[in-house]
């Protein structure tokens, strides 16, 4: 079987393509990855000799380009997208182009060339809120989507059209609403890996608000042996939501848990102004654990040292994106702080 993965070369894509090849021996994949800031070869270096694995570096808002990269693809693994909430309060407009635009032109092309699965990865976010104070409000697949930031409302968007293409086109279409993952190979702009490199670098950790949000962790092998059953097992045209807690963590809790790993105290907390249209999530994964099969294997404890231990070894890795996100964050606080003395 041909895979084409997109956005291969990011956090999930690159983990999912090392689970893959080592799961699927008989399958080739082509990563199909145009490198922004998020992606980073050196993750997949491993596999540039594996006769299985093929890295084309393309645009998925460039028509023709994925028409190409479509030819003999079985089925489409879609990665690919603007991830990072913060960057899409900063600049929404790339939001709306990659992940809604560029899944539109992914859909037409598998469409045309008549893929066996399109799996649409998404996440939890399109949902909006769960009621933080109402311990048994969770997300869970019927609910209706009520997107806040920039970043949910275009990945909701993308949702609906892959929805429209498997209703109006017969598309055989899968989506996944995944929550929180964290690992090796995660951009450190992401709240883990920035709290693991900064206190590698002896720096704080800024924490949004009081702590209190409410998030959802899944280690991110994890994620890939849910979507490897979900394209095994799933049912095409159904969406299935993936988590890996059984209630949700406050942020506080989840930093206590990697000081207390890495032998530090609560003194390296820096409590920072609070994100925009900060929201809370709590997700019941219930159906694909019934229906699929699927059960996650890491708790939040082993998947935290692991990922810990990554870090401490992998510094060759992060160090020029740390350098990277940390300018990001530099700039969104003199935006943030500008926009407020203006009001
Ligand atoms: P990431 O930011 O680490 O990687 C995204 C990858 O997509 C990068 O390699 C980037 O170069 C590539 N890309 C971006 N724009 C592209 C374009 N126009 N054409 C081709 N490639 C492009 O993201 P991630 O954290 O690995 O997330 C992967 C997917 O999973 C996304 O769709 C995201 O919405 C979804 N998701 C992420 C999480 C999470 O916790 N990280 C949770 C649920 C769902
Ligand atoms: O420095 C920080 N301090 C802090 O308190 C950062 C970067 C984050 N936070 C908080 C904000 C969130 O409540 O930690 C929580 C996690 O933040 P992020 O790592 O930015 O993730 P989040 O906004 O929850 O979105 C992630 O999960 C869902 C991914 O980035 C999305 O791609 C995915 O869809």
């Amino acid at each position: 079987m041909q895979l084409l993965v997109t956005g291969g070369m990011g956090f999930i894509g690159s983990n999912f393509i090392h689970y893959w090849l080592k799961n699927h021996p008989a399958d080739t994949i082509i990563n199909f990855d145009n490198l922004t800031y998020a992606a980073n070869p050196a993750s997949l270096q491993d596999c540039s000799h594996n006769p299985r694995y093929h890295f084309v570096k393309g645009d998925i808002v460039d028509e023709v380009a994925v028409d190409q990269v479509m030819s003999g693809t079985d089925v489409v693994v879609h990665f690919a997208a603007e991830s990072h909430v913060d960057r899409s309060i900063d600049n929404p407009t790339l939001f709306v182009r990659t992940n809604v635009l560029g899944t539109y032109v992914l859909l037409s092309a598998a469409l045309k060339h008549s893929v066996k699965r399109f799996h649409h990865i998404s996440t939890d976010e399109v949902f909006g809120s769960v009621n933080r104070l109402d311990p048994q409000d969770f997300f869970r697949e019927n609910r209706p989507y009520n997107p806040t930031s920039p970043y949910a409302a275009s990945k909701a968007s993308s949702d609906h059209f892959v929805r429209s293409f498997f209703k109006t086109f017969g598309l055989p279409v899968t989506i996944s609403n995944c929550s929180n993952n964290y690992g090796p190979f995660q951009n450190p702009e992401k709240f883990i890996p920035r709290m693991i490199t900064n206190v590698l670098n002896n720096q704080k950790i800024p924490v949004y608000g009081q702590g209190d949000n409410i998030r959802d962790w899944l280690y991110v092998e994890d994620h890939c042996s849910a979507i490897d059953t979900i394209l095994n097992k799933g049912k095409v045209g159904e969406t299935y939501c993936i988590g890996g807690l059984k209630d949700g963590s406050t942020n506080l809790n989840l930093v206590k848990t990697v000081l207390q790993v890495m032998g530090k105290n609560i003194d390296q907390i820096n409590y920072v102004p609070d994100r925009p249209g900060h929201d809370d999530y709590r997700v019941d994964w219930t159906k694909i654990n019934q229906q699929l099969g699927w059960t996650p294997k890491h708790t939040l404890e082993e998947g935290i040292k692991a990922t810990i231990q990554w870090y401490q070894q992998n510094s060759d890795w992060w160090t020029n994106s740390k350098k990277e996100a940390e300018l990001f964050y530099q700039k969104l606080n003199n935006y943030q702080h500008t926009s407020y003395e203006k009001k």
